[in-house]
Formats: structure tokens, sequence, C-alpha cells
């Protein structure tokens, strides 16, 4: 059977409406608990993810089974993880944080799975926080069959950084290892595995979002995070479905709901693999947008952001009107397959 491209699914799904269930039936994937790709298949080019005899009996009405897989997109979008406090001697915050890796299969869309890799059971990962200037630790512990690590964007010393050959290097299965530094610069980071070969060791979904808040704090806000990603289902280095926080149109099913003329702070992180960029798109109102959230002043008042992978930036909006405002990536093709969905601003 020839591989079933992207192109190719995005020639069938138009024909078929925009929707999770447009996914679940063009995405090759298998309707039993059986994944075809072994976790861990770093060679990629394997089997092709379709089991035979499917046919649709496992579709379950176009519901993605958030229970099973772990985690919810609706509240992850508002999860923000502060870790565990105490003091050091002299007084300064010391932050901590355990995150364990381990492979578990996802469900994408309606019976599309996916043999991922996560960080403390969810794609993606915790969303870290912490204050500019604390002291952080993050115990790592290694569950997966394969060697990986943490590493951070931010300011820090070599051996604390999660790469091969400095401090712990690639911690081996069942091993573990420890990363401490300071909370430094405050704004939008990530954090994601560096174990090569790493583009496989990023889409197999070991990321998430580090946001290091300024010490005089942002104004109060209902504050949200999305993590840009996309999954390559059937190891041809291309994804077939793409999605911020993972599971493709859930906005769209159940929408992001706001309120009308409440500041909404959005963090907004691309760890997209195999493609060079990724953009979030506004319908009806505009953002002002602080690229890295390094800055407290906006450099751009507009409708439309573009980043590549590990670029980030915090959006900060106003609903001034009631109703169901779209939000997408402005590749066409990326909206297609699943990365769209809906703020509905009510009173
Ligand atoms: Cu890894």
């Amino acid at each position: 059977m020839a591989p079933l491209t992207r192109r190719k699914l995005l020639g069938a799904v138009p024909a078929l409406g925009l929707g999770a269930a447009a996914l679940h039936a063009t995405v090759p994937h298998s309707h039993g608990t059986a994944v075809a790709a072994a976790s861990g298949d770093h060679e990629g080019g394997g089997a092709a993810h379709t089991a035979g005899g499917g046919g649709h009996a496992g579709f379950r009405g176009g519901a993605v089974d958030h229970k099973a897989n772990g985690f919810d997109p609706h509240t992850l979008v508002r999860d923000f993880d502060w870790g565990t406090t105490s003091r050091l001697p002299g007084g300064r915050i010391l932050r901590e944080w355990t995150l364990a890796a381990a492979e578990q299969e996802i469900e994408l869309a309606p019976g599309v799975k996916f043999a991922a890799w996560s960080y403390n059971g969810r794609v993606p990962g915790p969303t870290l926080r912490a204050k500019e200037g604390e002291r952080l630790r993050i115990r790592f512990v290694n569950g997966g069959r394969h060697p990986h690590t943490i590493h951070f964007h931010g300011i820090h010393t070599a051996p604390a950084d999660g790469v091969m050959g400095l401090g712990a290097g690639d911690i081996p299965p069942g091993g573990s290892t420890v990363y401490e530094f300071d909370a430094l610069p405050y704004g939008l980071h990530l954090y994601h595995c560096h174990v090569r070969p790493l583009a496989e060791h990023i889409a197999k979904g070991l990321y998430g979002a580090f946001i290091i808040d300024p010490k005089d704090e942002r104004p109060k806000a209902d504050e949200l995070v999305m993590v840009m990603n996309g999954f390559d289902t059937n190891f041809d280095r291309a994804n077939e479905v793409y999605a911020a926080n993972t599971i493709g149109f859930a906005y769209v099913d159940r929408p992001v709901r706001v309120k009308r003329n409440e500041l909404v702070r959005l963090y907004l992180v691309n760890v997209l693999e195999y493609d060079l960029i990724n953009s979030f798109h506004l319908h009806g109102n505009f953002f002002h947008y602080f690229p890295t959230g390094t800055s407290k002043e906006p450099v751009e008042f507009t409708d439309t952001v573009m980043q590549c992978q590990g670029q980030r930036g915090i959006l900060e909006m106003r609903f001034p009107f009631v109703g169901k405002y779209m939000f997408h990536a402005h590749q066409s093709e990326f909206t297609e397959l699943g990365w769209m969905g809906f703020f509905e601003v009510v009173d």
C-alpha cells in the first residue's frame, strides 16, 4: 500500500468537512488497543498506522476519551503547576517539581491513537510556573525505555542544560537526575527532551511551557496556555494531526469560554516539529503581542503572529462583543488537520 501522506489527507478532508470526525475518517489509525508504532520506534518509516478489519466499529461518536488519555485539553488550558516551595537559608524561595518521563498511548482525534512519550502523564507536560529570581529544582525520573533529558530554556549553568556530555548528560531508562538553576529571565519559556534524534524525542511529546512571572506582576487576567504541536502518525516525517494542546479540534467541540471585556492573557508556545513555522490567528479581535514575554511593552497590535519551533510569546486581548470567535493557524492545511478552535465570549 502506498504511504499515506499529509497531502493525500488534505485532499480528503475538505470533502468531509472540518472536525474531529473528518480527522478520524482520514488519518491512518487502528481501532483496537494496538498501536502500530511500538513505543520508541526511532527508525520511523515503519508500517503504516493501519490495522485490518477495523472499519468504524470503534468510533465513539466523534469524541476523544480524555479520561483514558489521562488529561483533558479543557483543563490543561488553564492549568499552571507551581510546584512546592520552601525557604532556603537566607530566606530565598526554593521551588521544586518532579517530572517523570513515560510512554503512553494518546487518542489525538476520535479513534486516532498515537504512541506518545510524556512528562507526568500528559502532552504537553505540565506548565511549570515560578517567579523571577527564585531557585528552581527539578527532579527528573526517566520511566521510559529510551534515554531522555529535560532541557530548559533560560539562563543557567552548562551542567543544568540537559544535553548530552554536560552534567548528568542523557539519563538512561530507570535513571534520574536533578536540574537546578535560578528563575531567569522573566518571560514565557519552554522545556523539552534533548536526546538525539531530537526531532523524534520532541515530536513524541516530551515538551511543555515554562513561565517565569516578573517580580512586579502582570495585571490580573484570565490566563490560558496553548502549546502548538503536531503528530506524525505514520512516520513519514510530516504531521497528520495539528493542534494546540494536542487534541485536534478540541476547542471547536468545546470552545474556550471567556468573559466580555475581561483581560485575557494567552501564553502561546510553538513546539511543532517537521514544519518550519506555525502561527496563531484570531478572528473578530486584535491582541497585543509580547515576544518571549520578556518585556512589559508589547511590540505589536495585530491579529496574526508567526512562530518558529521554540519561539513563544504572550498575547493580551479583550473581547468587546459576545459570541464565538475562531482562532487557528493561518496555514490553512494545519487548520484543516486539527489546529483550530473557538473562544466563546459571554457576559
Ligand atoms: Cu527523549
